[in-house]
Protein backbone atom coordinates (compact mmCIF):
# COMPACT_ATOMS: atom_id res chain seq x y z
CA UNK A 1 0.00 0.00 0.00
CA UNK A 2 0.91 3.56 -0.20
CA UNK A 3 2.49 5.13 2.69
CA UNK A 4 0.83 7.96 3.06
CA UNK A 5 -2.70 6.18 2.39
CA UNK A 6 -1.79 3.50 4.90
CA UNK A 7 -0.81 6.07 7.39
CA UNK A 8 -3.66 8.08 7.26
CA UNK A 9 -6.03 5.34 7.73
CA UNK A 10 -5.28 5.62 11.18
CA UNK A 11 -7.70 8.83 11.68
CA UNK A 12 -10.83 7.74 10.11
CA UNK A 13 -13.41 10.03 11.54
CA UNK A 14 -11.04 12.81 12.29
CA UNK A 15 -11.30 15.67 10.21
CA UNK A 16 -8.98 16.06 7.34
CA UNK A 17 -9.75 18.88 5.15
CA UNK A 18 -11.52 22.46 5.45
CA UNK A 19 -11.77 23.88 2.22
CA UNK A 20 -14.40 26.44 0.91
CA UNK A 21 -16.99 23.69 0.06
CA UNK A 22 -17.16 22.39 3.85
CA UNK A 23 -14.96 19.88 6.09
CA UNK A 24 -14.14 16.14 5.38
CA UNK A 25 -12.95 13.44 7.29
CA UNK A 26 -9.79 10.64 6.51
CA UNK A 27 -12.58 8.25 5.97
CA UNK A 28 -14.49 10.67 3.33
CA UNK A 29 -10.96 11.58 1.27
CA UNK A 30 -10.44 7.61 1.21
CA UNK A 31 -13.64 6.27 0.31
CA UNK A 32 -13.40 9.45 -2.70
CA UNK A 33 -10.41 8.56 -3.67
CA UNK A 34 -10.91 4.72 -3.90
CA UNK A 35 -13.95 5.63 -6.11
CA UNK A 36 -12.07 8.23 -8.50
CA UNK A 37 -9.66 5.35 -8.62
CA UNK A 38 -12.21 2.86 -9.79
CA UNK A 39 -13.64 5.26 -12.56
CA UNK A 40 -10.17 6.07 -13.42
CA UNK A 41 -9.51 2.66 -14.08
CA UNK A 42 -12.73 2.16 -16.12
CA UNK A 43 -12.08 5.14 -18.29
CA UNK A 44 -8.64 3.79 -19.08
CA UNK A 45 -6.33 0.62 -17.70
CA UNK A 46 -3.18 2.28 -19.69
CA UNK A 47 -0.22 3.42 -17.12
CA UNK A 48 0.41 6.91 -18.23
CA UNK A 49 0.53 9.72 -16.49
CA UNK A 50 -2.73 11.63 -15.56
CA UNK A 51 -2.97 15.08 -15.84
CA UNK A 52 -5.30 16.93 -12.78
CA UNK A 53 -6.17 20.99 -12.93
CA UNK A 54 -8.08 21.01 -9.64
CA UNK A 55 -7.74 24.16 -7.42
CA UNK A 56 -6.67 23.86 -3.81
CA UNK A 57 -9.22 21.36 -1.97
CA UNK A 58 -10.60 18.47 -1.41
CA UNK A 59 -11.38 17.23 -4.69
CA UNK A 60 -7.80 18.07 -5.57
CA UNK A 61 -6.84 15.41 -3.23
CA UNK A 62 -9.32 12.88 -3.58
CA UNK A 63 -8.51 13.24 -7.39
CA UNK A 64 -4.67 12.77 -6.63
CA UNK A 65 -5.18 10.05 -3.77
CA UNK A 66 -7.44 8.09 -6.79
CA UNK A 67 -4.64 8.31 -9.54
CA UNK A 68 -2.11 7.05 -7.22
CA UNK A 69 -4.29 3.87 -6.03
CA UNK A 70 -4.45 2.84 -9.69
CA UNK A 71 -0.80 2.56 -9.57
CA UNK A 72 -0.55 5.98 -11.93
CA UNK A 73 1.19 9.18 -11.53
CA UNK A 74 -0.15 12.27 -10.83
CA UNK A 75 1.00 15.30 -12.53
CA UNK A 76 -0.46 18.59 -11.11
CA UNK A 77 -1.26 21.58 -13.43
CA UNK A 78 -2.04 25.06 -12.21
CA UNK A 79 -5.45 26.04 -13.09
CA UNK A 80 -4.66 29.06 -14.60
CA UNK A 81 -2.01 27.64 -17.59
CA UNK A 82 -2.40 29.10 -20.39
CA UNK A 83 -2.97 26.70 -23.70
CA UNK A 84 0.74 26.38 -24.57
CA UNK A 85 1.85 25.31 -21.44
CA UNK A 86 -0.78 22.66 -21.31
CA UNK A 87 -0.05 21.32 -24.97
CA UNK A 88 3.51 21.02 -23.56
CA UNK A 89 2.93 18.91 -20.61
CA UNK A 90 0.33 16.70 -23.02
CA UNK A 91 3.02 16.30 -25.31
CA UNK A 92 6.19 15.60 -22.61
CA UNK A 93 4.33 13.23 -20.51
CA UNK A 94 2.10 11.65 -23.25
CA UNK A 95 -0.97 11.08 -20.47
CA UNK A 96 -4.14 10.05 -21.97
CA UNK A 97 -6.51 11.48 -19.54
CA UNK A 98 -6.64 14.72 -17.81
CA UNK A 99 -9.13 15.72 -15.31
CA UNK A 100 -10.45 19.29 -14.54
CA UNK A 101 -12.79 21.22 -12.91
CA UNK A 102 -14.82 23.14 -15.12
CA UNK A 103 -15.79 25.92 -12.77
CA UNK A 104 -12.38 26.72 -12.11
CA UNK A 105 -10.07 26.31 -15.12
CA UNK A 106 -9.26 29.55 -16.81
CA UNK A 107 -8.50 28.39 -20.24
CA UNK A 108 -10.02 25.26 -21.42
CA UNK A 109 -8.30 24.55 -24.49
CA UNK A 110 -9.47 22.21 -27.41
CA UNK A 111 -7.60 19.23 -26.87
CA UNK A 112 -8.90 17.80 -29.97
CA UNK A 113 -5.44 18.10 -31.36
CA UNK A 114 -4.65 15.49 -28.88
CA UNK A 115 -5.03 12.39 -28.42
CA UNK A 116 -6.14 12.51 -24.90
CA UNK A 117 -9.45 12.10 -23.04
CA UNK A 118 -10.62 15.08 -20.78
CA UNK A 119 -13.00 14.46 -18.30
CA UNK A 120 -14.55 17.07 -15.79
CA UNK A 121 -14.67 16.37 -12.28
CA UNK A 122 -18.58 15.88 -12.40
CA UNK A 123 -18.32 13.70 -14.88
CA UNK A 124 -15.88 12.01 -13.37
CA UNK A 125 -18.32 11.06 -10.76
CA UNK A 126 -21.38 9.86 -12.85
CA UNK A 127 -18.73 7.38 -14.80
CA UNK A 128 -19.88 3.59 -14.18
CA UNK A 129 -16.61 2.53 -12.20
CA UNK A 130 -14.85 -0.93 -12.65
CA UNK A 131 -15.07 -3.14 -9.31
CA UNK A 132 -11.83 -4.98 -8.90
CA UNK A 133 -9.45 -2.62 -7.73
CA UNK A 134 -6.52 -4.55 -7.40
CA UNK A 135 -4.93 -2.08 -4.19
CA UNK A 136 -2.71 -4.78 -2.83
CA UNK A 137 -0.40 -4.33 -6.29
CA UNK A 138 -0.18 -0.77 -5.30
CA UNK A 139 3.18 -0.07 -3.28
CA UNK A 140 6.25 2.15 -2.61
CA UNK A 141 7.91 1.38 -5.42
CA UNK A 142 5.79 2.86 -7.82
CA UNK A 143 6.05 6.60 -9.17
CA UNK A 144 3.82 8.91 -7.65
CA UNK A 145 4.28 12.53 -8.90
CA UNK A 146 5.86 14.07 -11.90
CA UNK A 147 6.41 17.80 -10.88
CA UNK A 148 7.48 20.30 -13.68
CA UNK A 149 10.37 22.43 -12.98
CA UNK A 150 12.32 25.39 -15.15
CA UNK A 151 15.83 23.91 -15.79
CA UNK A 152 19.04 26.21 -17.21
CA UNK A 153 17.66 24.41 -21.10
CA UNK A 154 14.44 25.31 -22.02
CA UNK A 155 11.41 23.74 -21.33
CA UNK A 156 10.42 22.73 -18.16
CA UNK A 157 11.74 18.89 -17.24
CA UNK A 158 9.27 16.19 -15.58
CA UNK A 159 10.98 15.62 -11.76
CA UNK A 160 9.45 11.90 -11.41
CA UNK A 161 9.34 10.85 -7.46
CA UNK A 162 8.39 7.80 -6.00
CA UNK A 163 6.21 7.06 -3.32
CA UNK A 164 9.20 5.83 -1.66
CA UNK A 165 11.04 9.31 -1.89
CA UNK A 166 7.70 11.09 -0.73
CA UNK A 167 7.59 8.83 2.19
CA UNK A 168 11.12 9.84 2.85
CA UNK A 169 10.49 13.42 2.53
CA UNK A 170 7.22 13.04 4.29
CA UNK A 171 8.88 11.68 7.41
CA UNK A 172 11.95 13.65 7.17
CA UNK A 173 9.85 16.72 7.90
CA UNK A 174 7.66 14.70 10.74
CA UNK A 175 10.39 14.28 12.41
CA UNK A 176 12.53 17.58 12.10
CA UNK A 177 9.33 19.69 12.42
CA UNK A 178 7.14 17.32 15.02
CA UNK A 179 3.54 17.08 13.35
CA UNK A 180 1.66 15.49 14.94
CA UNK A 181 -2.36 15.05 14.64
CA UNK A 182 -2.78 17.88 16.79
CA UNK A 183 -1.69 20.09 14.24
CA UNK A 184 -3.70 22.32 12.20
CA UNK A 185 -2.34 24.06 9.29
CA UNK A 186 -3.74 26.68 6.42
CA UNK A 187 -2.34 26.08 2.53
CA UNK A 188 -2.34 29.39 0.78
CA UNK A 189 0.32 28.03 -1.94
CA UNK A 190 -0.21 26.61 -5.45
CA UNK A 191 -0.64 22.87 -5.28
CA UNK A 192 1.78 22.10 -8.38
CA UNK A 193 4.62 22.83 -6.61
CA UNK A 194 5.76 20.56 -3.27
CA UNK A 195 6.16 23.32 -0.81
CA UNK A 196 2.38 23.57 -0.85
CA UNK A 197 2.07 19.57 -1.89
CA UNK A 198 4.59 18.05 0.19
CA UNK A 199 5.42 19.97 3.00
CA UNK A 200 1.78 20.89 4.21
CA UNK A 201 -0.40 19.16 2.34
CA UNK A 202 1.11 15.58 2.47
CA UNK A 203 3.17 16.15 5.97
CA UNK A 204 -0.77 17.15 7.59
CA UNK A 205 -2.20 14.10 5.73
CA UNK A 206 0.04 11.38 6.93
CA UNK A 207 0.03 12.61 10.56
CA UNK A 208 -3.95 12.92 11.08
CA UNK A 209 -3.88 16.67 11.28
CA UNK A 210 -6.32 18.90 9.65
CA UNK A 211 -5.54 20.52 6.30
CA UNK A 212 -7.16 23.90 5.64
CA UNK A 213 -6.88 24.58 2.06
CA UNK A 214 -7.72 28.16 0.63
CA UNK A 215 -7.50 28.39 -3.09
CA UNK A 216 -5.01 31.51 -3.15
CA UNK A 217 -3.44 34.06 -0.86
CA UNK A 218 -5.34 36.14 0.52
CA UNK A 219 -3.75 38.57 3.52
CA UNK A 220 -6.97 38.78 5.26
CA UNK A 221 -7.78 35.34 4.72
CA UNK A 222 -4.69 34.22 6.33
CA UNK A 223 -5.09 36.79 8.95
CA UNK A 224 -8.88 35.63 9.73
CA UNK A 225 -8.18 32.01 9.60
CA UNK A 226 -4.65 32.98 12.44
CA UNK A 227 -6.30 35.10 14.37
CA UNK A 228 -9.30 32.22 15.41
CA UNK A 229 -5.94 30.62 17.41
CA UNK A 230 -7.22 26.90 16.19
CA UNK A 231 -3.63 26.44 13.66
CA UNK A 232 -0.98 25.57 15.15
CA UNK A 233 1.10 25.80 11.92
CA UNK A 234 1.69 27.87 9.02
CA UNK A 235 4.00 27.70 6.13
CA UNK A 236 4.72 30.16 2.93
CA UNK A 237 7.12 31.96 0.99
CA UNK A 238 9.18 34.85 1.73
CA UNK A 239 6.78 37.18 -0.63
CA UNK A 240 3.71 35.97 1.53
CA UNK A 241 5.64 37.23 4.50
CA UNK A 242 6.33 40.66 2.98
CA UNK A 243 2.93 40.60 2.04
CA UNK A 244 1.59 40.10 5.57
CA UNK A 245 3.87 42.20 6.92
CA UNK A 246 2.38 45.27 4.72
CA UNK A 247 -0.81 43.75 5.31
CA UNK A 248 -0.74 44.24 9.07
CA UNK A 249 0.04 47.96 8.89
CA UNK A 250 -3.09 48.82 7.29
CA UNK A 251 -5.06 46.98 10.25
CA UNK A 252 -7.10 49.22 13.34
CA UNK A 253 -5.33 48.07 16.81
CA UNK A 254 -8.27 45.52 17.33
CA UNK A 255 -7.56 43.53 14.15
CA UNK A 256 -3.90 43.53 15.13
CA UNK A 257 -4.36 42.34 18.54
CA UNK A 258 -6.59 39.65 17.66
CA UNK A 259 -4.40 38.46 15.08
CA UNK A 260 -1.04 38.65 17.64
CA UNK A 261 -3.48 36.60 20.43
CA UNK A 262 -4.21 34.06 17.61
CA UNK A 263 -0.77 33.90 16.42
CA UNK A 264 0.42 33.05 20.02
CA UNK A 265 -1.05 29.93 19.56
CA UNK A 266 0.47 28.86 16.89
CA UNK A 267 3.81 26.54 17.44
CA UNK A 268 5.74 27.10 14.33
CA UNK A 269 5.89 29.28 11.35
CA UNK A 270 8.22 28.40 8.13
CA UNK A 271 9.78 30.13 5.44
CA UNK A 272 11.29 28.64 2.04
CA UNK A 273 11.25 28.19 -1.52
CA UNK A 274 13.54 31.54 -1.80
CA UNK A 275 15.70 33.64 0.29
CA UNK A 276 14.49 34.90 3.54
CA UNK A 277 15.39 39.04 3.80
CA UNK A 278 16.82 39.53 7.27
CA UNK A 279 14.27 42.40 7.71
CA UNK A 280 11.40 40.11 6.85
CA UNK A 281 12.69 37.87 9.41
CA UNK A 282 13.08 40.83 12.00
CA UNK A 283 9.94 42.61 11.44
CA UNK A 284 7.70 39.23 10.84
CA UNK A 285 9.06 38.39 14.58
CA UNK A 286 8.22 42.06 16.44
CA UNK A 287 4.59 41.24 14.42
CA UNK A 288 4.27 37.91 15.67
CA UNK A 289 6.61 37.10 18.78
CA UNK A 290 8.03 33.80 15.68
CA UNK A 291 11.35 33.74 14.76
CA UNK A 292 10.86 32.33 11.29
CA UNK A 293 12.50 28.84 10.61
CA UNK A 294 14.25 28.75 7.17
CA UNK A 295 14.67 25.79 5.70
CA UNK A 296 16.31 25.15 1.88
CA UNK A 297 14.55 22.79 -0.64
CA UNK A 298 14.32 21.50 -4.22
CA UNK A 299 11.91 19.65 -6.59
CA UNK A 300 14.66 17.15 -7.49
CA UNK A 301 15.39 16.59 -3.55
CA UNK A 302 12.79 17.41 -1.12
CA UNK A 303 14.03 19.43 1.70
CA UNK A 304 17.76 19.34 2.35
CA UNK A 305 18.53 21.91 4.95
CA UNK A 306 16.63 23.54 8.02
CA UNK A 307 17.19 25.37 10.93
CA UNK A 308 16.37 23.62 14.48
CA UNK A 309 12.36 23.31 15.81
CA UNK A 310 14.59 23.72 19.18
CA UNK A 311 17.53 25.56 19.23
CA UNK A 312 19.09 28.68 17.63
CA UNK A 313 17.25 29.71 14.11
CA UNK A 314 19.91 31.61 12.92
CA UNK A 315 19.03 34.97 10.17
CA UNK A 316 20.34 34.48 7.05
CA UNK A 317 20.99 31.06 6.98
CA UNK A 318 19.34 27.37 6.42
CA UNK A 319 20.25 25.66 9.18
CA UNK A 320 21.64 22.05 8.62
CA UNK A 321 21.02 18.99 7.10
CA UNK A 322 17.82 17.29 7.67
CA UNK A 323 17.30 13.43 8.63
CA UNK A 324 17.86 11.16 6.08
CA UNK A 325 19.55 13.60 3.74
CA UNK A 326 23.86 14.46 3.16
CA UNK A 327 25.18 17.28 2.06
CA UNK A 328 28.68 18.07 0.55
CA UNK A 329 29.79 21.36 -0.46
CA UNK A 330 32.09 21.04 -3.76
CA UNK A 331 34.64 23.53 -5.64
CA UNK A 332 35.04 24.04 -9.01
CA UNK A 333 37.68 21.34 -9.54
CA UNK A 334 35.52 18.60 -7.70
CA UNK A 335 37.42 18.72 -4.45
CA UNK A 336 35.30 18.41 -1.59
CA UNK A 337 35.04 22.23 0.37
CA UNK A 338 36.12 21.12 4.21
CA UNK A 339 37.15 24.46 5.09
CA UNK A 340 34.07 26.94 6.95
CA UNK A 341 32.89 30.06 4.68
CA UNK A 342 34.18 28.72 1.21
CA UNK A 343 31.44 29.07 -1.31
CA UNK A 344 31.20 25.89 -3.48
CA UNK A 345 28.21 24.12 -4.96
CA UNK A 346 25.91 22.10 -2.66
CA UNK A 347 25.26 18.32 -3.76
CA UNK A 348 22.84 16.35 -2.14
CA UNK A 349 22.38 12.45 -1.91
CA UNK A 350 19.76 10.48 0.22
CA UNK A 351 16.21 8.83 0.22
CA UNK A 352 14.19 11.59 -0.57
CA UNK A 353 15.76 12.33 -3.99
CA UNK A 354 14.07 12.06 -7.33
CA UNK A 355 14.03 9.14 -9.38
CA UNK A 356 14.59 10.39 -12.74
CA UNK A 357 13.45 13.86 -15.06
CA UNK A 358 10.55 12.20 -17.26
CA UNK A 359 12.15 10.66 -20.79
CA UNK A 360 15.49 12.52 -20.06
CA UNK A 361 18.42 9.92 -19.48
CA UNK A 362 20.89 11.98 -20.37
CA UNK A 363 20.46 14.76 -18.37
CA UNK A 364 19.48 12.58 -15.04
CA UNK A 365 23.01 11.14 -15.52
CA UNK A 366 24.11 14.53 -15.63
CA UNK A 367 22.21 15.91 -12.76
CA UNK A 368 24.37 13.60 -10.76
CA UNK A 369 27.93 12.66 -9.79
CA UNK A 370 28.05 9.11 -8.44
CA UNK A 371 24.89 9.13 -6.09
CA UNK A 372 25.20 12.71 -5.26
CA UNK A 373 22.54 15.41 -6.73
CA UNK A 374 24.48 18.84 -7.83
CA UNK A 375 21.71 21.16 -6.45
CA UNK A 376 23.35 24.18 -8.78
CA UNK A 377 23.23 26.59 -5.55
CA UNK A 378 26.00 27.81 -4.45
CA UNK A 379 26.61 27.80 -0.45
CA UNK A 380 29.08 27.78 2.32
CA UNK A 381 28.87 26.57 6.11
CA UNK A 382 30.01 27.94 9.01
CA UNK A 383 32.47 26.48 11.61
CA UNK A 384 29.55 25.45 13.63
CA UNK A 385 27.77 23.48 10.31
CA UNK A 386 25.09 26.44 9.57
CA UNK A 387 24.52 26.54 5.90
CA UNK A 388 24.13 29.76 3.99
CA UNK A 389 22.71 30.30 -0.06
CA UNK A 390 24.50 32.35 -1.65
CA UNK A 391 23.08 32.18 -5.03
CA UNK A 392 22.83 30.06 -8.49
CA UNK A 393 25.60 29.38 -10.44
CA UNK A 394 23.36 30.27 -13.69
CA UNK A 395 22.01 33.47 -14.36
CA UNK A 396 19.70 31.81 -16.11
CA UNK A 397 17.09 30.76 -13.49
CA UNK A 398 15.21 33.51 -11.71
CA UNK A 399 13.30 33.42 -8.56
CA UNK A 400 10.38 35.50 -8.72
CA UNK A 401 7.58 35.14 -5.86
CA UNK A 402 9.37 31.77 -4.99
CA UNK A 403 8.02 30.39 -8.34
CA UNK A 404 11.70 28.86 -10.26
CA UNK A 405 11.56 30.48 -14.03
CA UNK A 406 13.88 29.79 -16.75
CA UNK A 407 15.20 32.96 -18.61
CA UNK A 408 15.72 30.70 -21.27
CA UNK A 409 12.14 29.80 -21.86
CA UNK A 410 11.14 33.31 -21.58
CA UNK A 411 13.62 34.31 -24.27
CA UNK A 412 12.41 31.14 -26.73
CA UNK A 413 8.88 32.47 -25.99
CA UNK A 414 9.33 35.58 -27.22
CA UNK A 415 12.01 35.05 -29.81
CA UNK A 416 8.91 33.20 -31.66
CA UNK A 417 6.68 36.93 -31.89
CA UNK A 418 7.28 38.68 -34.60
CA UNK A 419 9.16 41.64 -34.83
CA UNK A 420 11.04 40.50 -32.08
CA UNK A 421 15.16 40.11 -33.25
CA UNK A 422 16.74 39.36 -30.35
CA UNK A 423 16.06 39.98 -26.63
CA UNK A 424 17.37 39.10 -22.92
CA UNK A 425 15.32 38.22 -19.58
CA UNK A 426 16.84 39.14 -16.66
CA UNK A 427 16.48 38.69 -12.59
CA UNK A 428 16.45 42.18 -11.06
CA UNK A 429 16.67 42.06 -7.54
CA UNK A 430 13.51 43.29 -4.78
CA UNK A 431 12.75 43.14 -1.68
CA UNK A 432 8.79 41.72 -1.99
CA UNK A 433 8.91 39.15 -5.00
CA UNK A 434 13.24 38.32 -4.34
CA UNK A 435 13.25 38.63 -7.83
CA UNK A 436 11.16 40.56 -11.06
CA UNK A 437 11.21 39.65 -14.14
CA UNK A 438 12.86 41.96 -16.78
CA UNK A 439 13.52 42.02 -20.70
CA UNK A 440 15.61 44.14 -22.94
CA UNK A 441 14.19 43.55 -26.55
CA UNK A 442 15.55 44.40 -29.50
CA UNK A 443 12.80 45.05 -32.55
CA UNK A 444 9.52 46.11 -33.34
CA UNK A 445 7.17 45.77 -31.61
CA UNK A 446 5.32 46.99 -28.85
CA UNK A 447 5.22 46.09 -24.73
CA UNK A 448 1.43 45.64 -24.79
CA UNK A 449 1.66 43.73 -27.98
CA UNK A 450 4.46 41.22 -26.31
CA UNK A 451 2.37 41.42 -23.08
CA UNK A 452 -0.83 39.82 -24.95
CA UNK A 453 1.27 37.24 -26.70
CA UNK A 454 2.52 35.89 -23.44
CA UNK A 455 -0.87 35.58 -22.17
CA UNK A 456 -1.32 32.61 -24.57
CA UNK A 457 1.74 30.83 -24.17
CA UNK A 458 3.31 30.83 -20.47
CA UNK A 459 2.14 31.15 -17.53
CA UNK A 460 1.26 34.25 -15.53
CA UNK A 461 4.21 33.75 -12.68
CA UNK A 462 6.73 33.45 -16.01
CA UNK A 463 6.01 37.10 -17.33
CA UNK A 464 8.87 39.82 -17.60
CA UNK A 465 7.16 43.13 -15.26
CA UNK A 466 9.42 45.45 -16.83
CA UNK A 467 10.73 46.00 -20.21
CA UNK A 468 13.24 48.27 -22.39
CA UNK A 469 13.79 48.65 -25.83
CA UNK A 470 16.98 48.99 -27.89
CA UNK A 471 19.79 49.20 -30.39
CA UNK A 472 21.61 46.29 -29.42
CA UNK A 473 22.54 43.95 -27.20
CA UNK A 474 25.62 43.88 -25.10
CA UNK A 475 27.75 40.73 -25.96
CA UNK A 476 31.56 39.22 -25.12
CA UNK A 477 33.83 38.06 -27.48
CA UNK A 478 32.14 35.00 -28.10
CA UNK A 479 28.55 35.99 -29.11
CA UNK A 480 27.37 35.55 -25.65
CA UNK A 481 24.72 37.73 -23.74
CA UNK A 482 26.38 39.57 -21.00
CA UNK A 483 23.90 39.49 -18.29
CA UNK A 484 25.39 41.16 -15.63
CA UNK A 485 25.84 43.91 -17.95
CA UNK A 486 22.93 44.36 -18.88
CA UNK A 487 20.83 44.39 -14.96
CA UNK A 488 24.16 47.19 -14.43
CA UNK A 489 23.47 49.27 -17.45
CA UNK A 490 19.69 48.82 -18.35
CA UNK A 491 18.37 48.58 -15.19
CA UNK A 492 21.09 49.90 -12.53
CA UNK A 493 20.36 47.36 -10.40
C1 LIG B 1 2.34 38.56 -9.51
N1 LIG B 1 2.63 39.88 -9.61
C2 LIG B 1 3.96 40.03 -9.72
C3 LIG B 1 4.49 38.73 -9.69
N2 LIG B 1 3.47 37.84 -9.54
N3 LIG B 1 4.74 41.11 -9.84
C4 LIG B 1 6.07 40.92 -9.91
N4 LIG B 1 6.65 39.70 -9.90
C5 LIG B 1 5.89 38.59 -9.77
N5 LIG B 1 6.47 37.39 -9.74
C6 LIG B 1 1.70 40.98 -9.58
C7 LIG B 1 0.52 40.72 -10.52
O1 LIG B 1 0.79 41.16 -11.82
C8 LIG B 1 -0.56 41.55 -9.87
O2 LIG B 1 -0.34 42.91 -10.17
C9 LIG B 1 -0.26 41.38 -8.38
O3 LIG B 1 1.12 41.06 -8.29
C10 LIG B 1 -1.06 40.27 -7.75
O4 LIG B 1 -0.94 39.13 -8.57
P1 LIG B 1 -1.31 37.69 -8.04
O5 LIG B 1 -1.04 36.66 -9.06
O6 LIG B 1 -2.69 37.77 -7.44
O7 LIG B 1 -0.24 37.56 -6.92
P2 LIG B 1 -0.34 36.82 -5.59
O8 LIG B 1 -1.47 35.85 -5.57
O9 LIG B 1 -0.28 37.83 -4.47
O10 LIG B 1 0.97 35.94 -5.69
C11 LIG B 1 2.01 36.08 -4.89
C12 LIG B 1 2.35 34.70 -4.33
C13 LIG B 1 2.58 33.72 -5.50
C14 LIG B 1 3.61 34.88 -3.51
C15 LIG B 1 1.22 34.19 -3.44
O11 LIG B 1 3.60 34.23 -6.32
C16 LIG B 1 2.88 32.33 -5.03
O12 LIG B 1 1.98 31.58 -4.68
N6 LIG B 1 4.18 31.93 -4.94
C17 LIG B 1 4.58 30.65 -4.40
C18 LIG B 1 5.20 29.78 -5.45
C19 LIG B 1 5.68 28.46 -4.83
O13 LIG B 1 4.89 27.72 -4.23
N7 LIG B 1 6.96 28.15 -4.95
C20 LIG B 1 7.52 26.96 -4.35
C21 LIG B 1 8.22 26.15 -5.45
S1 LIG B 1 8.87 24.64 -4.73
P3 LIG B 1 -1.55 43.93 -10.42
O14 LIG B 1 -0.85 45.18 -10.83
O15 LIG B 1 -2.38 43.29 -11.47
O16 LIG B 1 -2.23 44.00 -9.08
C22 LIG B 1 10.42 25.08 -4.19
C23 LIG B 1 11.15 24.12 -3.35
C24 LIG B 1 11.17 24.62 -1.95
O17 LIG B 1 10.82 26.17 -4.36
O18 LIG B 1 12.23 24.82 -1.38
O19 LIG B 1 10.07 24.82 -1.44
P1 LIG C 1 12.36 24.73 -7.26
O1 LIG C 1 13.15 24.24 -8.38
O2 LIG C 1 11.19 25.55 -7.62
O3 LIG C 1 12.06 23.60 -6.38
O4 LIG C 1 13.29 25.73 -6.47
C1 LIG C 1 14.42 25.27 -5.77
C2 LIG C 1 15.37 26.39 -5.60
O5 LIG C 1 14.83 27.39 -4.72
C3 LIG C 1 16.66 25.98 -4.93
O6 LIG C 1 17.55 25.38 -5.85
C4 LIG C 1 17.17 27.32 -4.40
O7 LIG C 1 17.82 28.03 -5.42
C5 LIG C 1 15.88 28.04 -4.04
N1 LIG C 1 15.60 27.99 -2.59
C6 LIG C 1 14.79 27.16 -1.91
N2 LIG C 1 14.78 27.47 -0.59
C7 LIG C 1 15.61 28.52 -0.44
C8 LIG C 1 16.04 29.31 0.67
N3 LIG C 1 15.55 29.12 1.89
N4 LIG C 1 16.92 30.31 0.44
C9 LIG C 1 17.39 30.56 -0.80
N5 LIG C 1 17.03 29.85 -1.88
C10 LIG C 1 16.15 28.85 -1.71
Amino acid sequence: MIPIIQNSLKYTDKTAVIDQGGSYSYSDLYRSAVNTAKAIKSLSENDSPVLYMIPSGFDYLKVQWGIWLCGRIAVPVHIAHPKQEIDYLIEDTGADLLIYDEQAVEHLVDFEQHNIRKISINELESVRPIMDLKLDEINIHNDALMIYTSGTTGRPKGVVIGHQQLDAQIRSLTKAWNWSSDDRILNVLPMHHIHGMVNISCCALYNGAVLEMHRKFEPDIVRFKMSSGELTLFMAVPTIYHKLIEHFETLGQNEKDNWQQGMKKMRLMVSGSAALPVSVLEKWNEISGHILLERYGMTEIGMALSNPLEGERRPGTVGQALPFVSVKVMDELGNQINEPNTAGELFVKGETIFKRYWNKTEETRMSFEDEWFKTGDVVEFSADGYFKILGRKSSDIIKSGAYKISALEIENAMLAFPGISECAVVGLPDDQWGEIIAAVVVGDISESEIRKRLKDCLAHYKHPRRYIFVDTLPRNAMGKIKKAEIVNTFFGA
